[in-house]
């Protein structure tokens, strides 16, 4: 079935049970930003996600310096935010 991009009402419903994400309206993606105590813990980080995302078979646009993850959710097969990345913020939400 394919996946379709959030309405706004959704979407602003669905972020406020995720109060460490906000909304990027240019790149119509959700996005959290993180920093650890060094490297090695932000890359751990990475890789606790990773599994999730492989198993979601839905992946993160991320960016990583040093101690700081910077990621960004969105379907591009939805052309926006769907409830894939909604689920997949959760799950890292338990990553940290
Ligand atoms: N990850 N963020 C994101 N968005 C997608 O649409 C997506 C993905 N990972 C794999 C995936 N789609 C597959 O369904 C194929 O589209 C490659």
């Amino acid at each position: 079935m394919a996946i379709t991009k959030l309405n706004e009402t959704e979407r602003e419903a669905a972020l406020a049970q995720l109060p460490l994400w906000s909304y990027d309206a240019d790149a119509d993606a959700i996005c959290r930003n993180v920093k650890f105590a060094d490297f090695a813990e932000a890359f751990g980080f990475m890789a606790r996600v990773a599994i999730y995302a492989e198993k979601a078979d839905h992946h993160p646009e991320w960016f990583n310096v040093y101690n700081r993850v910077e990621i960004k959710l969105t379907t591009h097969d939805a052309g926006g935010v769907s409830q894939r990345d909604i689920d997949l913020a959760k799950q890292i939400d338990s990553c940290r």
